[in-house]
């Protein structure tokens, strides 16, 4: 089986831009290797989901493993050829190696809710030229992806030709699955936290409205609902079989534009949801198109099968 470094050597990146990305995946599976066996040490994981009583820049409550999962990430891309971090859990960029070639924005410890419900949490990724500095548009990415921390530990990885699937092995090293990753383009399931239903907009609610609808609606057939409440889950369950997912912007306050963050948790699933075959939106714009104002934005995110997409667009139009 071919492992993740071979996968990456056997790339054959020439530029010092494409090696620093290959290393910089390398460094954050290796990271990723350490989080997944430290979640799985016994008694650990009711105090991981402590809050620590501080707010990340986006308001929400740090867990311990949130800000443990941050440090080893930092750690760990030191050894890669990184000029900035940009993550969740920090307000600014945190310069790496004066002399990095990429950036490396990332979201260490996705559905921290989950944490102490032993479902499925995950670390998600973007890389990115450094010569562009932090706030770029997701086309640039040079690589996107994600771990999950769930009954396996896995990776879905692009680099701009295609997706690729990993899994990891006792020892901590990721092999490559025999999956050729693809987002069926029809689908009849859809991913939303129908718990907000009375703050969505026209558009969220009618697209939800015509599949609850069902065989008897617009839609003539019955859907299906799932909803994780962790992204990495949700959409590991899209890639493999298709659906929707939508986290739309309500009239809750703060929650305008959503509760995903552009730039290290929408555009590197967008990258890998646009390498698979899918398409991820934010209603009315393409989200590897929209160039982020700010480090911690959050977006409307709108993603899966690219026919349901297209309907959820034509309800914004
Ligand atoms: P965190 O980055 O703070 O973990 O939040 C992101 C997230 O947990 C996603 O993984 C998930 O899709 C979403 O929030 C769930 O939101 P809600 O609790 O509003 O359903």
């Amino acid at each position: 089986m071919t492992d993740l470094s071979s996968f990456i050597s056997d790339q054959s990146f020439k530029t010092a831009l494409q090696l620093a990305a290959g290393d910089s995946i390398l460094a954050l599976a290796a990271a990723a290797a350490r989080i997944s066996s430290m979640i799985r040490e016994p008694a650990a994981s009711l105090n991981f989901a402590a809050a620590q009583g501080d707010t990340n820049a986006d308001g929400d409550t740090q867990k311990a493993l949130d800000l443990i999962c941050d440090e080893i990430v930092a750690a760990g891309l030191s050894s890669a050829s990184v000029a900035t971090y940009l993550s969740e859990e920090r307000a600014v960029p945190v310069p790496i190696n004066d002399d990095g070639m990429v950036i490396v924005a990332c979201d260490p410890l996705d559905g921290s809710s989950n944490i102490d419900t032993n479902l499925s949490i995950g670390t998600i990724f973007s890389v990115l030229p450094a010569a562009a500095g932090p706030l770029q548009s997701g086309r640039n990415q040079l690589a996107s992806g994600f771990f999950v921390y769930g009954p396996q530990t896995t990776l879905l990885l692009t680099m701009g030709k295609g997706v690729h699937a990993f899994q990891m092995d006792s020892s901590g090293v990721f092999h490559l699955l025999n999956w050729v990753v693809t987002i069926p383009l029809k689908t009849s399931e859809f991913a939303i936290n129908a718990a907000n239903a009375r703050f969505w907009h026209a558009p969220a609610a009618a697209y939800v409205a015509d599949c609850v609808a069902g065989a008897a609606g617009p839609r003539a057939r019955d859907f299906n609902m799932r909803w994780a409440g962790s992204l990495v889950a949700d959409s590991w369950r899209i890639f493999r079989r298709g659906g929707v997912f939508l986290y739309p912007g309500d009239r809750r306050p703060g929650y305008n534009e959503g509760r995903l963050r552009l730039v290290y948790e929408a555009a590197p699933v967008a990258f890998l949801v646009e390498q698979a075959g899918g398409s991820a939106t934010n209603g009315t714009c393409a989200i590897m198109d929209i160039v982020p104002d700010q480090l911690h934005q959050r977006v409307p995110f709108l993603f899966g099968s690219g026919n349901e997409i297209d309907e959820v667009v034509r309800h914004h139009s």
